[in-house]
């Protein structure tokens, strides 16, 4: 079994490392004039004008920080929000308060999208997701598909195994993917296995300050973690994640990182993590509660698995989590019952780092390994107890009885999924209606735009005897999973309301004005159509009139409150953007550095006359 298992893992190994290989097991693998062709799938995707999709699909935009939002089954892109990445269509990144929660840095790398749960189930008003690159999270609100609060989680280098939420969306746990000393202190390579750590960061939304906080994080040993889930039901108090590096290597973790047959799956339970930190049993960490594992037992478990697992969820019903072997063939059930149980008798099969290990054979219920399916990566599940595995070397998606470990059905897919996501499918009762794969590679799937590909998303229906793709629609870049939810449990407003209250908003055309205090010059004016009023006493109203050096901050109200009249505000030649939603009211502050004449402009077509919706920016030279 070993042998076999490094004879595959070489295999496997060798085929990241070289090109990708697509078996052919189903015969049409490698044809791309695949099932989607059809009429009657095409009928299976057709949404005729004036009606709506069946569900939302949310996708991570990967590194171009950005998050997709699709419609299933049409699989039309319908928005896309800018989330930890400017975006010059929505002034995302230039108004006050989204470059304030961008911080330092313009661009994020966003993997995995969660919905706000309750009970289990998505209750369609927030989505949350993780930046890799900056060690950040971020709200999202549906009612207004804006993003609401952007936290940098310290002490971490990159949450990639995050966002997946508690079943009432009491938290989400930010697991590093690079272990790094505390605060990013400076400390050499030699020094890894003391001064290095792999913090797993556990996050809180307060809803009613719509604001992200760390609650407290674990200092584990410096291991790269992978992905995480979150238990159900009976095990809802309770999370997964899984590590690779446990080797330790410093350098070429390619090769170091994958020397041991086994690496863990971390299980904790938070309310037991809870419970020390309400005992104060932390040391605070750049301000933060960090818990210490080896000194405070209890709460955090280790299980052996498969070498450099990926993957790892948990099943609907909370009774069983599942990891993806990556570099070995197979998929591993394990059982949380037995896994609670070894925990209760204190039956461990050693500790590393002080943290105990629970015995593999006594947890583990079976090992799954399809023939010839290479390189699981994640699965996801349906309303019959079937899982859906993705197989990113033999490009397929492996359907997979979970109480039994039976194949079932494999469908080829074009190619290298990564994530696959089903229709509500991080619930406790997913639908078993639709499966996306998010493949990783496009190759010859549409028309050519050069040697950069888009990936891909090919979305299957479920409800046949055999998984059936019935549509493949590119996406750019990468979907690290995605979240699909019924549209009609989001309820996104159509305007902003008339809140006379709400700071520097103007509502009366007569009381849009502009006040100067030292250097600074502010305005409080007005988008309607089709014009701005910036000063309802000048001789012309949509001037701003400032000196070379001054701070400029415009608060700009879109008194237009009618659905779909979205204005925006650009200024030429001064880099400066932001769009201003039917009753919104965005501010934007700037230094006037360079003097002279600068035109500005609606940037977002709202009327016959929008083109005459315009001013000037007249920037006066200092002396
Ligand atoms: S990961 Cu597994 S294939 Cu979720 Cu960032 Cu991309
Ligand atoms: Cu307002 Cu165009």
């Amino acid at each position: 079994m070993k042998k076999l298992i490094a004879a595959i893992s070489g295999l496997v190994l060798g085929a990241l490392a070289s090109t990708v290989i697509f078996a052919d097991f189903n015969g049409n693998n490698n044809n791309n004039k695949n099932q989607s062709s059809t009429a009657s799938n095409a009928q299976k995707v057709y949404v005729p004008f004036g009606q709506k999709d069946e569900y939302y699909l949310f996708a991570s935009g990967g590194h171009s920080g950005q998050m997709f939002i699709y419609g299933v089954p049409s699989m039309r892109h319908i928005r896309t929000i800018p989330v930890f990445s400017p975006d010059s269509a929505t002034g995302h990144g230039w108004d006050k308060h989204s470059r304030e929660l961008m911080g330092e840095y313009n661009w994020g790398d966003l993997h995995h999208p969660a919905f706000s749960e309750k009970g289990g189930e998505y209750d369609g008003k927030y989505m949350f997701a993780t930046d890799v690159a900056n060690n950040r999270a971020a709200v999202m609100d549906l009612k207004t598909f804006t993003v609401k609060d952007i936290l940098e989680v310290p002490n971490t280098g990159g949450p990639h195994c995050a966002a997946f939420v508690t079943e009432n969306t009491e938290y989400m746990f930010l697991p590093t993917r690079f272990a790094v000393p505390f605060g990013h202190d400076y400390a050499t390579l030699d020094e890894y296995k003391t001064k290095y750590k792999g913090v797993m960061s556990a996050v809180t939304f307060n809803e009613a300050k719509q604001k992200l906080n760390v609650a407290y994080q674990v200092a584990l040993p410096p291991w790269s973690f992978d992905l995480s889930d979150a238990g159900k039901k009976t095990s809802k108090d309770w999370a997964v994640m899984t590590t690779y590096n446990t080797e330790l290597a410093t350098t070429e973790q390619e090769i170091n990182a994958s020397q041991k047959d086994r690496d863990y799956i971390v299980l904790f339970n938070w309310k037991e993590l809870e419970k020390m930190v309400a005992a104060g049993k932390y040391d605070t960490v750049n301000g933060q509660k960090m818990i210490d594992p080896a000194k405070h037992r209890g709460g955090i478990y280790l299980v052996p698995t498969a070498k450099s697992p990926h993957g790892v969820d948990v099943t609907p019903d909370g009774k069983r989590f599942i990891a993806a072997g990556k570099l070995a063939p197979a998929m591993t059930v394990f059982s949380f019952e037995k896994a609670f149980k070894a925990i209760k008798d204190k039956k461990f099969a050693g500790e590393q780092e002080g943290i105990p290990i629970l015995d593999y054979e006594s947890i583990m219920e079976r090992e799954v390994n399809p023939e010839n399916a290479l390189g699981p990566l994640h699965t996801q599940f349906d309303d019959k107890g079937f899982a859906y595995t993705t197989m990113f070397i033999s490009s397929e998606i492996v359907k997979w009885n979970v109480d039994s470990g039976e194949t079932v059905d494999r469908v080829p897919v074009q190619y290298s999924p990564g994530h696959a996501v089903a229709a509500e499918g991080d619930t406790v009762s997913p639908d078993g209606k639709y499966i996306i794969a998010l493949n990783k590679i496009a190759k010859d799937s549409y028309l050519s735009v050069g040697p950069s590909h888009p990936e891909s998303m090919q979305l299957i229906d479920l409800t046949g005897k055999k998984m059936e793709i019935i549509q493949s629609v590119p996406v750019n870049p990468e979907p690290h999973y995605a979240q699909i939810i019924k549209a009609n449990k989001v309820k996104p407003i159509v305007v902003y309301d008339k809140d006379t209250k709400r700071p520097n908003s103007i509502w009366n055309q007569k009381d849009a004005h502009i006040s100067r205090s030292g250097n600074t010059v502010e305005v409080n004016g007005i988008a309607m159509r089709s014009k701005f009023i910036f000063d309802a006493k000048a001789e012309r109203k949509d001037v701003i009139s400032v000196k070379e050096g001054d701070k400029v901050v415009i608060h700009l109200t879109n008194i237009d409150l009618d659905q779909d009249i979205t204005h925006g505000f650009g200024i030429n030649s001064y880099n400066l953007n932001m769009e201003v939603q039917p009753g919104q009211t965005q501010t934007i502050e700037f230094t006037a550095k360079k003097a002279g004449t600068y035109p500005l402009y609606c940037t977002n077509f709202c009327s016959a006359l929008h083109q005459e919706m315009s001013g000037y920016l007249l920037v006066e030279p200092k002396g």
